[in-house]
């Protein structure tokens, strides 16, 4: 039996933070990833789990107490039995002045490396330092699964080369290693669930050691120390922590025993309902049932949503008669079919990204009433001045298309009819007016369709929107988008133009009310009030929620974008 003490971690350099619950009680037996405490600052709240398994022996934080990286939370009765050796040097691996004293290495990543080989690099460069790939923030989304592994054990990797590819719900992306080495070590494979801070690789790697964020001594107890186990020898070799720029929130070190944080649960502003304060492991439930947390009544301490709350509203819900919660989504499936009876088929499954557009569409469909305003935009002009950019834009190594200009428009356009620029809250009762214009642009990937999203759109120039188009269009085909990089839409730009056709009716992007469709512009004649011109002609087809904007609205709206395409004086106006 040996005792750990167990302390707070990095909270993302938050200090004085309010503990609001404590999940255990002493004589509990606990596992690994078992909450410990819930702490809570003015932007989150965060449930520390515990980093080992084992009796809670004392706690000493109380509720309403405040803590800071390195205060101790519990004690924690653990039946390893290391083995006898010596006791290991204290190692001490950065500057912070927070030392946590850790009686046993027994946290998973420690474990993680303390097992690695160690290799030729390792052993040929006393130089070498042999450093923990670690999954960077994912802009909150959590389990997310590895679809590729990109390297093996003894690749030598650049800065920059993809280490992983992961899928979340919107989108594939390559994760990069931050720092050059040869991979000693993989840690995932295919198929596994990942979350920030989760180790992906050990690299030896030549690069200056960034300095972990959190400096951890770890230290066999002197009065039992003949009984504890030596720390590896692998383990003294100090393995840095991501750049700090890019560094998640859990700091990483050979021997280190730090809980992890959790991701910061988002402390969600329901409007109706207020601030609802639930934990990452009830937000995941909450999640996986398709359950709106603003609409569960909370039963814990404080107001805190618990997992009971979750599952007592959805036995609730089930109970209702089926046609209140059918929102459409009742409709018979059509049968079926066993195509290969009429001749060859190949059964392919679809990406991930394929299946979450297809419940995103289905839900968009079932749930919006659609209208399409179509119109045209006399874009003759535009297209003469643009043209007359090419030069300029070869120049500055860009190019530009009709599309920023469209930006710039629609942007236009949001300021001076606001109702589109809204969302629908979920109550019924509710329209959330956005004061900022963001615009997503629809983007034709192999993976499937991604929607990047540009920010502040109408605080930039044409130069810099035709810049982040070229850039996001490229990040979406090679799978480089972050979740990040599609949140936070307005508003969104269906650009079939460069390709083809004369109109469609695009499918809303909720909860955004409005989506412009784009189609090719040809020349066709135009009655000036005498003689038929010819002009080069834009389909405009915008999709709207009609519970949000009206008709009249729609044709004003289309009118409005074909006067400023038409003369693109007005966009200085
Ligand atoms: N009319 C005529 N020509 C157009 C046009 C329009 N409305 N829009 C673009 N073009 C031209 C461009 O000027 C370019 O020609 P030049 O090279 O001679 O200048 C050519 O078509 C190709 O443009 P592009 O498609 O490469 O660039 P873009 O800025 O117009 O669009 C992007 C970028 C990322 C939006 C686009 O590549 C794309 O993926 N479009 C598909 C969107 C989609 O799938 N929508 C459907 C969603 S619902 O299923």
């Amino acid at each position: 039996m040996a005792t750990s003490k167990m302390m707070v971690p990095d909270m993302g350099g938050a200090v004085d933070v309010e503990v609001i619950e404590i999940c255990v009680a002493v004589g509990d037996v606990i596992s690994e990833g078992d909450s410990i405490v819930v702490v809570e600052t003015d932007k989150a709240s965060m449930e520390i789990p515990a980093s080992i398994a084992g009796v809670v022996k004392s706690i000493a934080l109380k509720e309403g107490d405040t803590c800071s990286l390195g205060d101790l939370m519990v004690e924690i009765e653990t039946d390893s039995t290391p083995d006898k050796g010596k006791e290991a040097e204290p190692q001490v691996l950065a500057q912070a002045e927070v030392q946590v004293k850790v009686e046993m290495a027994v946290e998973p990543l420690a474990a993680v490396i303390a097992d690695a080989p160690v290799q030729a690099p390792v052993a040929e460069s006393e130089h070498a330092l042999e450093q923990l790939a670690l999954v960077p923030d994912l802009g909150g989304a959590v389990d997310v699964e590895v679809i590729e592994v990109s390297v093996k054990v003894g690749d030598e990797l650049a800065e920059g080369d993809s280490l992983i590819v992961l899928e979340t719900d919107k989108a594939s992306m390559e994760i990069p290693v931050e720092f050059a080495g040869t991979v000693l070590q993989i840690n995932v494979a295919e198929g596994a669930k990942l979350n920030v801070g989760d180790a992906i690789a050990v690299l030896a790697s030549t690069a200056e050691a960034v300095v972990p964020e959190v400096m951890v001594e770890v230290k066999a107890v002197s009065a039992a120390s003949e009984a504890l186990a030596p720390v590896p020898a692998v383990a003294q070799t100090p393995v840095a922590a991501p750049k700090a720029a890019q560094a998640p929130n859990v700091s990483v070190a050979t021997n280190v025993i730090v809980a992890k944080v959790e991701p910061a649960a988002e402390v969600v502003n329901s409007g109706t309902t207020g601030t609802v304060h639930a934990g990452p492991a009830v937000r995941m439930l909450a999640r996986e049932l398709g359950v709106d947390l603003s609409k569960v009544p909370a039963t814990g301490p404080r107001d805190r949503l618990l997992k009971e709350d979750i599952q007592a509203f959805v036995k609730q819900k089930m109970q209702q008669p089926a046609a209140q919660s059918m929102q459409g989504h009742g409709i018979e499936q059509p049968p079926a079919i066993d195509f290969s009876q009429y001749g060859s088929i190949d059964r392919i499954k679809m990406t991930k990204v394929q299946r979450i557009t297809a419940q995103n569409m289905t839900r968009s469909w079932l749930n919006v009433p659609h209208v399409t305003q179509f119109d045209h935009a006399d874009i003759t002009d535009l297209e003469l001045f643009r043209k007359g950019l090419k030069a300029e834009a070869e120049l500055k190594g860009t190019k530009v298309t009709p599309l920023p200009f469209m930006l710039k428009a629609c942007a236009m356009a949001l300021r001076q009819y606001p109702q589109f620029n809204v969302s629908l809250d979920n109550d019924g009762e509710h329209i959330v007016q956005k004061h900022y214009i963001n615009i997503g642009i629809a983007v034709d990937t192999p993976a499937g369709l991604m929607v990047p999203v540009i920010r502040d759109v109408d605080q930039k120039s044409i130069w810099q929107l035709a810049e982040e188009v070229i850039v996001m269009g490229a990040k979406a085909k090679d799978k480089k988008l972050m979740p990040a990089d599609m949140q936070g839409g307005c508003f969104t730009i269906s650009s079939l133009g460069g390709i083809g056709g004369t109109a469609f009716t695009p499918i809303v992007n909720t909860p955004e009310v409005a989506i412009l469709g784009v189609s090719k512009a040809d020349m066709q004649p135009r009655w000036d009030g005498s003689e038929f011109q010819p002009r080069l002609m834009m389909p405009l087809c915008l999709s709207y929620d009609h519970r949000a904007v009206n008709g009249a609205d729609a044709a004003r709206f289309t009118q409005y974008l074909a006067k400023v395409l038409g003369d693109i004086r007005h966009l200085v106006m």
